[in-house]
């Protein structure tokens, strides 16, 4: 069995492969086979944009499809980035310019007003078209400068409750028990059980 993951981002991919499961022989990400496809990602909500990735490459391919849309919340800022966390700090802009740019949007905010959350929302069609959606959220707090080399994204400065260290400093596997994308692999895996009978 084939599974299409409508993801540019190489840090998520492997995440993703890493926390599926053995449901699928076959998993291609945009890179292996559509690597100059633009999906416009408009929506107001994560919701609204894994939707919008899964549909259009399920609408293209007719293949078992899943679309991650995930961000930062941060709550001294309302809740920002969320779903522009991608496009924070401008289209072509690093991880360490995305760091650096919410660093200073912190700057006075002390400790314990800087909670923060990931959100990852999964969006997976059937080939049958059919759709299916699930959530993870980790709370956790941002950090006062970047720390850890693992990971992707903002996990150098997101320290995850419970934790004295940043997601950048956990091993993969640490990060794949706790984190949003986690939380919202575990919901899905119930759900592909029940479509795959297994
Ligand atoms: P695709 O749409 O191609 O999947 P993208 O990077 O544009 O890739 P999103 O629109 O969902 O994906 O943006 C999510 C951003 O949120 C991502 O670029 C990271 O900066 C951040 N993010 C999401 N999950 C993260 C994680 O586990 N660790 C660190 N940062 C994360």
């Amino acid at each position: 069995r084939k599974l299409l993951v409508a993801t540019k981002n190489r840090g998520k991919a492997k995440e993703i492969k890493e926390l599926i499961g053995d449901f699928f022989d076959i998993i291609l990400t945009l890179s292996d086979f559509d690597e100059n496809i633009n999906i416009i990602e408009d929506g107001k909500t994560f919701e609204e944009n894994a939707l919008k990735k899964s549909k259009t490459i399920y609408s293209l391919y007719k293949l078992p499809t899943l679309a991650d849309d995930s961000g930062l919340e941060v709550d001294a800022l309302d809740g920002r980035p969320g779903v522009y966390s991608a496009r924070y700090a401008g289209d072509n802009a690093t991880d360490e310019e995305k760091i650096k740019k919410l660093l200073e949007e912190l700057k006075n905010i002390p400790e314990e007003k800087r909670g923060a959350q990931f959100v990852c929302v999964l969006t997976f069609i059937d080939e049958n078209g059919r759709m299916y959606q699930t959530r993870g959220v980790c709370r956790g707090k941002i950090g006062f400068a970047p720390k850890g080399l693992n990971g992707f994204g903002y996990d150098p400065i997101f320290i995850p409750e419970g934790y004295n260290a940043t997601f950048a400093e956990l091993e993969s596997d640490e990060k794949n028990r706790i984190s949003h994308r986690a939380r919202a692999f575990e919901k899905l895996k119930k759900i592909l059980g029940e479509i795959y009978n297994e």
